[in-house]
């Protein structure tokens, strides 16, 4: 809402300009001081006059009616249009064993990248003929199995980078803390992130983050080393951040994944240059790279409305493996399918403002799995702001809090998989939002409200004395808590509540122990 309000603000400006301006050559044109040239019949400067007020007017009259997210898109010089793709350039993958050579010389191609075990190609050609028209020409040979343009991709807030606020009030790191509007936001607040954290913290869990790099300089990330991740735009070892449009992004997103699982270890992959702009081949590459370096969840804060069998291959490498994936909608308020977000194995997250309402710029549809807060979202600012903390909007900002959940289940279960933490991701979100029930799976909310406490008192409930397993002693410590006035289930009073009836009693130590003896129902989940 807060963004599109930011979107009419900024049209409200432009049409107070122009009617100053329009009156500056309106008024002369009426009034009663007639200038030397009307004295002189001066009919040229009349007709600029009304020439000048014609086209102002119809300039007013476009921005009254263009609805607010194109002007808000038009202004992203580098925002990739649909279908737009790397000139000259196509994607290839060819069966097992195929070697492109016997088209690579009739195309006047060469190599210029190679993942290998998937067999994908990255080709230069040297033609006249359109990407899309010599894709389809190469995807009809003996041996390829598709051919497709390398089609940019960009991070959804490309066009909105204007709408950071720098938070004067914490321009620096003091002493060790961080600012309390970072740790007490509608984020933290509302998924329980800091009670989920006596519980988890994400300690031993690999998060990659896909993106346009990390502020390394930020000390919210001290602990990394320079060389961490990889930079695929520069093809380096240094995913560092780099000055441009998009400063900002990735160490933003990086914030927040640290704010709901402070112990994870991030893996930043650098694959939107400093203004926002990518391609499927490094995307793919990066995702590949995830893969190799075992990491446990990828946050995929981008999105793009052209289908891209090179991302879709790789992304389907990385469901194999079990590896977790988040991705944001997207900020356009439609329901257009995206990718990776409606991928199989993904886990796509829109964004809710603090009133618990869709995001006006939030993408929604049937693939949409779970909301979380999107509006007026706190985290790190690139140390070259003003603040090294700040406010921004977007769906790529919703993405990371999930991601930090996942991070904390991973740390409870290291072995789940990718399909078993997103439906313990739907089934733990919060169904009653501010304004009502959800009722899954809705189209605008998906399964509700990403929440970290439930997610993580699903994996331990039973444990009552927090020992990290379910055993007899938590039979011996419930009795004693409600027989003899012993200490109550700790660190989080639920997790004595095996049964989810909402009160510890004997009937609890029961389900306790036929769960144990009697290979019973496991403790509920909520
Ligand atoms: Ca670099
Ligand atoms: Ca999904
Ligand atoms: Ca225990
Ligand atoms: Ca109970």
């Amino acid at each position: 809402m807060r963004l599109w309000l930011a979107g009419r603000m900024s049209i409200r400006h432009i049409k107070v300009r122009l009617i100053k301006l329009s009156r500056s050559l309106i008024i002369p044109h009426f009034g009663v001081h007639l200038s030397y040239w009307e004295h002189k019949g001066g009919c040229i400067m009349r007709k600029i006059r009304l020439l000048a007020n014609g086209a102002l007017f119809i300039i007013f009259v476009f921005l009254a009616v263009l609805p607010a997210q194109y002007l808000l898109a038009d202004k992203g010089q580098h925002y990739p249009q649909r279908g737009q793709a790397v000139a000259n350039q196509l994607i290839l993958k060819l069966e097992k064993g195929r070697s492109p050579d016997e088209f690579l010389t009739e195309v006047n191609g060469h190599v210029v990248g190679s993942i290998p075990e998937p067999n994908i190609i990255l080709i230069n050609y040297h033609n006249h003929v359109k990407a899309q028209k010599m894709a389809e020409s190469l995807s009809r040979r003996n041996g390829v199995i598709f051919a497709e343009p390398n089609y940019l991709c960009s991070v959804p807030e490309v066009s909105q980078n204007d709408q950071i606020i720098p938070d004067q009030n914490n321009p620096v790191y003091i002493a060790g803390v961080s600012p309390g509007p970072y740790y007490n936001q509608q984020a933290t607040n509302s998924t329980h992130s800091d009670s989920a954290n006596l519980l988890s913290t994400g300690a031993d869990i690999i998060v990659g983050v896909i993106d346009n790099g990390i502020d390394f300089d930020h000390p919210l990330f001290d602990g990394l080393a320079d060389s961490t991740g990889y930079d695929f735009i520069d093809n380096d070892e240094d995913p560092s951040e780099e000055v441009g449009d998009l400063l900002g992004h990735g160490t933003f997103v990086s914030g927040l994944v640290k704010l709901m699982a402070p112990d994870c270890e991030l893996m930043p992959y650098r694959v939107f240059d400093e203004n926002g702009v990518g391609n499927a081949y490094i995307i793919s590459l990066a995702i590949y790279q995830a893969i190799d370096d075992s990491v446990d969840v990828i946050n995929m804060s981008f999105n793009t409305y052209t289908a891209s069998s090179s991302i879709q291959t790789a992304i389907a490498a990385a469901h194999q493996a079990g590896i977790t994936m988040v991705a944001s909608s997207g900020n356009d308020s439609c329901s257009t399918i995206c990718y990776p977000a409606s991928y199989d194995g993904v886990i796509s997250v829109g964004a809710i403002d603090s009133l618990d309402y869709k995001a006006d710029f939030s993408n929604y549809g049937s693939y949409l799995d779970v909301v979380a807060p999107g509006t007026m979202i706190y985290s790190a600012l690139h140390t070259n702001y003003e603040s090294d903390w700040g406010y921004w909007n977007g769906t790529s900002f919703s993405a990371p809090q999930v991601t930090g959940t996942c991070a904390l289940i991973l740390e409870l279960r290291s072995s789940l998989p990718g399909d078993s933490v997103e439906s313990q991701i739907r089934e733990t979100a919060e169904k009653d939002l501010a304004w009502g029930t959800v009722v899954p799976q809705d189209t605008l909310y998906g399964y509700g409200y990403d929440d970290a406490l439930q997610a993580v008192i699903c994996l331990c409930r039973g444990d009552a004395d927090n020992s990290g397993q379910i055993d007899s002693l938590d039979i011996n410590y419930l009795v004693d808590y409600l027989n003899n006035g012993g200490p109550a289930p700790t660190p989080i009073f639920e997790l004595g509540d095996v049964n989810c009836s909402g009160t510890i009693n004997m009937l609890d130590v029961s389900y306790l122990i036929n769960y144990l003896d009697n290979n019973g129902p496991a403790p509920c989940c909520q």
